[in-house]
C-alpha cells in the first residue's frame, strides 16, 4: 500500500469522545500532529524522593527476630490516609480498567489495585482511582500524588533508571501489534507501507512503531492522540489505515468499534511489552511490600489456593503452606511493612493470579485471552514466585 496522509486529517473528521472507542464524530478541531514523545520529555525528579523510609530499621537482626515495619515510610502514609492510591487508565481499557456510572472500577489491572489495599486494610474497597494518560502517568509517581501506578504500562530501562521508578514483577506479558480493517485484505507490516497508523503518544508504542517501520524501510504516517479514545475513535472514523498498541489493549479496544467483526489484528509482533506495577524508587519496604503482593498472587494458583477454598488451606499442616498464608509462628509479612496474613488477605478479596485474569480476561469474557505467557512457569508461561520462606 502506498498511501498518502487523507485530507480528512486536516479537519474534516477530528474526534472528541467520551469512552475509549466511542463512535461519535464531531467538528473538526485541529488535526493531531506527530509530536515528541512523553518518554523524551520526562525526566527523573530533580531530587531523591523524599519520602525514604530508614530501611536500615527494616532489617533482621542477626538472630533472626522479626523485623520491624519503617516508619515514616509510604506504607505509613498509606496506612494513616486510610485509603491506597493507585494510578489507573483514564480511557477505558475493557478488561483491564474500566468505570461505571455509580463510579465502581474493574478490571484486570484494577484487581491488583484492589489486591495492595487489601493487604494493607485487609479491604480491597480502599482505594482512590487517580485516571491517568499516559503522558502524566510517570510525574504522578515522581511527585508522589499516587502510591502506585497500575495502568498496562511497559517495564522498561528508560523508566526504571532515568524516570526514578521501581518496577513490580510483570503481571501480564504483551507485545505490540496492530489492528486493520478485514477488506483492506492486509496480512503483514510491509503491506502498511505508506499507510496513515493511529498512535497514542507519550507510549512504548510510538517509539516502537517509529522503530518497527524504520527497520522495515516502510514509509509511514503516524496521526498521534493523547489518549485512547480519541486514538481508537478515529481509526474507527477511517482516519487511519492502522491502529497500533499493545496487543491486549487492540483486544480490548475492538471490543468498542463500531463493527468489531470488521477489524483483525495482525499475526506480527512488534516489540515485548511487560506490563506491571511500578512505585517511587527510594523506599524500599513499599517496594518490597507491593512485589510480594503480586508474587502471592501467582503462588497462590501454584498452590491451587483459591478465594474459594481458601478456608481449607488455612487447617493445612504442610510447612510451605503455613509460611505463604502466615500461619502459625510464621512472621514473614512483618519483614515487608505487612501485617503476616497478608496473602489470605488478598485471596480472600481478588483470588489468585488465575481468578484474577479469568475473571477480567478469560473464556467467560468478552475478550477470551488465552494465558501463554501469562502462564505459569509449571505451564511454560512466564509467571514464577521466588520462594514465600
Ligand atoms: N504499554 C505501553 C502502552 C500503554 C498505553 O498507554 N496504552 C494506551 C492504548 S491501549 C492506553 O492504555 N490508553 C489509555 C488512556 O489513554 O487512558 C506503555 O507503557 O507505554
Amino acid at each position: 500500500m502506498k498511501r498518502q496522509m487523507p485530507t480528512i486529517l486536516t479537519g474534516a473528521l477530528a474526534m472528541v469522545l467520551a469512552a475509549c472507542g466511542g463512535q461519535t464524530p464531531q467538528a473538526p478541531s485541529t488535526a493531531p500532529a506527530p509530536q515528541a514523545s512523553a518518554e523524551a520529555l520526562t525526566t527523573a525528579p530533580a531530587e531523591a524522593p523524599t519520602a525514604a523510609p530508614a530501611t536500615a530499621a527494616t532489617s533482621a537482626p542477626a538472630g533472626g527476630a522479626p523485623a520491624q515495619p519503617a516508619t515514616g515510610g509510604r506504607i505509613q502514609t498509606i496506612i494513616s490516609r486510610g485509603n491506597l492510591i493507585c494510578g489507573v487508565n483514564a480511557s477505558p481499557l475493557p478488561g483491564f480498567a474500566t468505570v461505571d456510572s455509580a463510579g465502581a472500577y474493574a478490571g484486570f489491572d484494577v484487581d491488583f489495585c484492589k489486591a495492595i489495599a487489601a493487604a494493607l486494610f485487609d479491604d480491597p474497597s480502599k482505594v482512590e482511582y487517580r485516571p491517568l494518560s499516559a503522558q502524566d502517568r510517570f510525574t504522578a509517581l515522581q511527585t508522589g500524588e499516587i502510591d502506585v501506578l497500575i495502568r498496562n504500562s511497559t517495564f522498561t530501562l528508560q523508566r526504571d533508571g532515568s524516570l526514578g521508578l521501581e518496577w513490580m514483577p510483570t503481571t501480564f506479558y504483551d507485545g505490540q501489534g496492530m489492528m486493520v480493517r478485514k477488506e483492506s485484505g492486509i496480512t503483514t507490516l510491509e503491506e502498511l507501507d505508506g499507510a496513515t497508523i493511529c498512535v497514542q503518544s507519550g507510549t512504548t508504542t510510538e517509539l516502537n512503531l517509529a522503530d518497527q517501520f524504520r527497520a522495515r524501510g516502510l514509509e509511514f504516517t503516524p496521526v498521534v492522540f493523547p489518549d485512547n479514545n480519541q486514538t481508537v475513535a478515529a481509526y474507527d472514523a477511517g482516519q487511519c489505515d492502522g491502529y497500533t498498541t499493545d496487543k491486549s489493549g487492540l483486544v480490548s479496544s475492538q471490543t468498542l468499534l463500531t463493527t468489531p467483526a470488521d477489524h483483525q489484528i495482525l499475526e506480527v509482533t512488534m516489540s515485548k511489552e511487560p506490563l506491571g506495577p511500578s512505585v517511587l524508587q527510594g523506599d524500599q519496604q513499599w517496594g518490597d511490600a507491593v512485589r510480594w503482593i503480586v508474587f502471592a498472587t501467582f503462588q497462590a494458583e501454584e498452590f491451587g489456593i483459591t478465594s474459594a477454598n481458601l478456608g481449607e488451606f488455612t487447617a493445612s499442616e504442610v510447612p510451605d503452606i503455613q509460611r505463604f498464608l502466615g500461619l502459625g509462628d510464621n512472621k514473614l509479612g512483618e519483614g515487608v511493612g505487612l501485617s503476616n496474613d497478608f496473602v489470605q488477605r488478598v485471596i480472600k478479596a481478588v483470588g489468585n493470579y488465575a481468578e484474577i485474569y479469568n475473571r477480567n480476561l478469560g473464556p467467560d469474557t468478552p475478550f477470551n485471552l488465552p494465558r501463554g505467557l501469562n502462564s505459569l512457569y509449571t505451564d511454560g508461561g512466564l509467571l514464577y514466585s521466588p520462594p514465600f520462606r
